[in-house]
């Protein structure tokens, strides 16, 4: 079978897109997901995937070509040698014509990346010590319902998120992806240690945290493809997610923006008497905004009830942490502030729950806030429109290899003696739920036009 490979919708503004270079030699095998070729958007400059496996058969266009959103740009075939019917005439089949440009343009780009890798690996901190299965030391003491529930929101998260990524390789999703994939511990571990009317404050990558807090997954999914049944009217998008219902005011895309306003909302549960709890959620990135000092510091001096979570994966967009911080360990920044700082496996739900708990209970009980650095990864792209050519796949792989839904998997299995057809049961159910959300999102009506100017405060 012969499959086209379509310019998905990259871009902000949804404009013609200029093929860079071909990854991948003409009748070579490609994986799914595997990188074939590079685009530059409007935006940026960014990876095209093969959403399927299969021999690149032939391309369409040429380096340097630009081609707008929807166009065929190359075959996928099940063998080296199928035939190209009605594709025959405008296939190209060698590239041979194109080399010097591709050499060319690879070989500056190597560079460039080589010297940003080797200013990483002179001082890049090592990862946490590998822990093969989830944190033992709490497990014993922790119900089985409770341990499987964070399996299954971990196990949402991923599925939401993988499932968008596939849809959004078929240009099917609009606008841009953060993605959450391999920090679900993080999210899934916080939020099992809030009641129900405790607030988080999210980031531009909000849908793991909203998912973990009990959105439900077709609110979410409904406000990424714009309708108005999605958790914030349509009005925001993958970036400005918002669910009051479960303590979720809209996400905040500004870096670092949400640290003192969960800071304000905990003085405002403070002054109110209220035993609520406010978690800012926010990346390495932000420990370098102003906020972060104004808030923390607000928060410490005021004993606010607020617990801020770093989730520490190492980069902020394509720089690593290494090129804009001296100290590794994030949380030492605490210090300053008078005020706990705790360093936890981010790849481990049960550590982060486990840490995550006694800095409520503190900040509950009128102690003040901490400073909890969850050490994590992201296994995509900053978005969607970045290929994080900046980092090696062994690093991918050494975290890959920590995931926090695996390590949970192998201790309930081993541990708590649950069977492995049980969890996959638990996989397929929240397939099932991703699958009901995004062809509800799809179907769903759009805003009425009339709706444009509520919600706006002037
Ligand atoms: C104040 C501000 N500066 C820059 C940006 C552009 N920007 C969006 S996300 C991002 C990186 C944030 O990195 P980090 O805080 O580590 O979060 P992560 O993406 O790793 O989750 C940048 C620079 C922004 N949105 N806001
Ligand atoms: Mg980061």
């Amino acid at each position: 079978m012969i499959s086209e490979i379509i310019i998905p919708k990259l871009g902000a503004t949804g404009g013609d897109v200029t093929l860079d270079e071909w990854l991948v030699p003409i009748g070579a095998f490609v994986n799914a997901g595997a990188p074939i070729a590079t685009l530059t958007t409007d935006k940026a400059t960014v990876e095209l995937e093969a959403f399927r496996g299969g021999y690149l058969r032939a391309i369409l266009a040429r380096p340097g070509d630009t081609v707008p959103i929807a166009t065929p740009i190359a075959l996928l075939a099940d063998s080296s040698d199928e035939p190209l019917g009605e594709y025959a005439a405008r296939a190209i089949t060698n590239l041979k014509e194109t080399t010097t440009l591709l050499t060319a343009n690879t070989d500056a780009v190597e560079s460039q990346i080589s010297n940003q890798k080797s200013a990483i690996e002179n001082r890049k901190p090592q990862p946490p010590p590998q822990a093969p299965i989830a944190s033992s030391s709490i497990a014993p003491l922790l119900q089985l319902p409770f341990l499987l529930a964070l399996f299954r929101s971990m196990s949402l998260i991923r599925r939401f998120e993988d499932t968008l990524y596939q849809l959004f390789l078929q240009g099917l999703v609009p606008g841009t992806l953060h993605q959450y994939q391999g920090q679900e511990a993080v999210a899934v571990g916080v939020s099992a240690a809030l009641n129900k009317d405790d607030v988080i404050f999210s980031t531009h990558r909000p849908v793991g945290h909203l998912l973990a807090k009990g959105s439900s997954a077709r609110g979410v999914a409904a406000e990424i493809w714009g309708k108005a049944a999605g958790c914030a009217g349509g009005k925001g998008g993958q970036m400005h997610l918002c669910d009051i219902t479960i303590g979720a005011p809209p996400s905040n895309a500004i870096v670092g923006a949400n640290i003192p306003i969960a800071t304000g909302a905990a003085l405002a549960f403070q002054l109110r008497g209220e035993p609520r709890v406010a978690v800012s959620y926010f990346g390495d990135g932000a420990t370098n905004i102003g906020a972060f000092h104004e808030g923390i510091n607000l928060a410490a001096v005021k004993n606010a009830p607020v617990l801020f979570v770093c989730e520490n994966n190492g980069y902020a967009a394509s720089t690593h942490i290494s090129l804009t911080s001296r100290v590794p360990d994030l949380a030492v920044r605490a210090e300053a502030y008078g005020i706990p700082g705790v360093i936890v496996d981010g790849m481990d739900v049960l550590a982060v729950y486990d840490a995550a708990q006694q800095a409520v209970s503190r900040a509950r009980r009128g102690d003040g806030p901490t400073l909890l650095e969850c050490k994590t990864y992201r296994y995509m792209g900053h978005s969607r429109g970045d290929p994080g050519g900046y980092r090696t796949q062994h690093e991918l792989a050494e975290w890959r290899a920590r995931d926090p839904i695996e390590r949970l998997r192998l201790l309930l299995v081993a541990q708590h003696n649950v069977s492995p057809d049980t969890l996959t049961a638990i996989e397929i159910e929240t397939q099932a739920q991703v699958d009901d959300a995004v062809a509800f999102a799809q179907a769903a009506p759009e805003p009425e036009p009339s709706l444009l100017e509520t919600h706006i405060y002037a």
